[in-house]
């Protein structure tokens, strides 16, 4: 069943529905099989682990073998910032983010319901994911993104994977509230996470944490927030594993936010149970460069059920905790990634993490997704002749 998350009306599975026809507001998708924990073992390691807890027909399941992430013990890091620190690795997806786990259930609804069409705005990785998602089910797919603000990589895989790409004199929200009204028409299928199914693949981040911890839950998790599906969906997967008994604790969700886009922060420091949507955002980490999340209802309420913080990051701390995570860890991730990072050395500063948390920082996406922020971070290499000679004369100036 599809319910709506404020008035709760109630939907079928096959309705096309992506806001309440009562209330306007977003909806989800309810899942609670009743299973034993015993039946994951011995599955291979994709998302797909959990597929009692998809809303999907098993039968036509469109995957990549997403998920399966690796989860990083970060001990050089955990130890300067005076924590127990684990990366969960998201850029190890096929497409190189986060969005392939809600690509995966999104497309497989969208073949359930048989739609010949799907569509998408974005800020790129979801461009990306739902290209080459399409694909493979092959499935037409037209996706908006705001004009000159995509980052290369992201770019490219969205053409490459043979989207119809759509470039928008505008902003993320504005390319979304576009492409909403061409859903609404009946032109396209909606998979922004707006639609709930997406939720439910990416939700597998939070299973996942739980299952990489031998069944518990880490005291937080943190992880940026842009459009925030993922918060929430993180927070669904974490409360379905504990209502279904095999967690005992849940973790304080994190949302960490740009200085210059950060409608949930603000929202959480006055308390409010909705955002007031930021005009201009901007940005340096163009993956969350978004001011009016849909999803923001349904992430202060994980973020409050949970006892948890919204904090915002400077472009600059998030460019340097990029950094580190790559040369202290050897982690590669874009830079709204790195956010996370950003806002956990913050918070650790401001006394708001206790020394000692046990911290599960989500890094959403890979480095190369954004190769010219990563170069231009750098020094260009020295050019010299290929001989001992030259080579020595530069290597004795390092
Ligand atoms: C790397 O691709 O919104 O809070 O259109 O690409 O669930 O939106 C991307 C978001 C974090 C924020 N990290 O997640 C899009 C898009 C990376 C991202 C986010 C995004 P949400």
């Amino acid at each position: 069943m599809i319910k709506c998350i404020d008035c709760g009306a109630e939907y079928g599975l096959r309705d096309i529905i992506y806001t309440c026809r009562e209330c306007g507001s977003v909806l989800e998708v309810l899942c609670s099989p009743h299973v034993s924990k015993d039946i994951f073992e011995c599955r291979k390691s994709t998302m797909w682990k959990y597929k009692e807890f998809m809303p999907v027909d098993e039968s036509r399941i469109v995957t990549l073998e997403e998920g399966g992430t690796p989860f990083c013990k970060c001990k050089k890091l955990g130890d300067e910032l005076g924590v127990k620190l684990h990366v969960k690795v998201e850029g190890s997806n096929p497409t190189g983010s986060f969005k392939d786990r809600g690509m995966s259930v999104g497309i497989t609804k969208a073949l359930e319901l048989g739609v010949d069409t799907v569509g998408c705005a974005s800020t790129g990785n979801t461009s990306a994911s739902l290209a080459a998602y399409a694909a493979r089910a092959g499935l037409k797919c037209i996706v908006l993104l705001p004009a000159g603000k995509v980052a290369l990589g992201k770019l490219a895989q969205a053409m490459f994977h043979g989207a119809e790409v759509i470039s928008i004199k505008g902003n993320f929200d504005e390319a979304l509230e576009a492409v909403t009204a061409l859903a609404l028409e009946g032109k396209l299928y909606l998979l922004n996470s707006v639609n709930p199914f997406r939720l439910e693949g990416q939700k597998s981040i939070g299973f996942e944490i739980v299952d990489d911890l031998g069944w518990r839950s880490p005291d937080r998790i943190i992880l940026p927030v842009g459009n925030a599906g993922n918060i929430s969906a993180i927070w669904k997967g974490v409360t379905e594993f504990y209502e279904a008994g095999f967690i005992q604790d849940l973790p304080r969700m994190t949302g960490i936010q740009a200085e210059g886009a950060a409608p949930i922060t603000r929202a959480v420091r006055k308390g409010l149970d909705d955002i007031v949507p930021v005009e201009n955002p901007e940005t340096v980490a163009t993956a969350i460069r978004i001011g009016a999340p849909v999803s923001a209802k349904k992430a202060l309420r994980a973020i409050y059920d949970s006892d948890g913080l919204a904090e915002t990051v400077t472009d600059d701390e998030i460019l340097s905790a990029q950094k580190l995570l790559a040369r202290k860890e050897g982690i590669g991730v874009e830079p709204a990634s790195a956010a996370s990072i950003a806002g956990l050395k913050k918070l650790v500063e401001m006394g708001e993490i206790d020394k000692g948390e046990e911290i599960v920082c989500v890094v959403t996406g890979h480095l190369l997704k954004d190769p010219n922020t990563a170069i231009n971070a750098c020094k260009e290499p020295i050019e010299v002749d290929a001989n001992l000679e030259s080579l020595s004369r530069v290597l004795n100036h390092l």
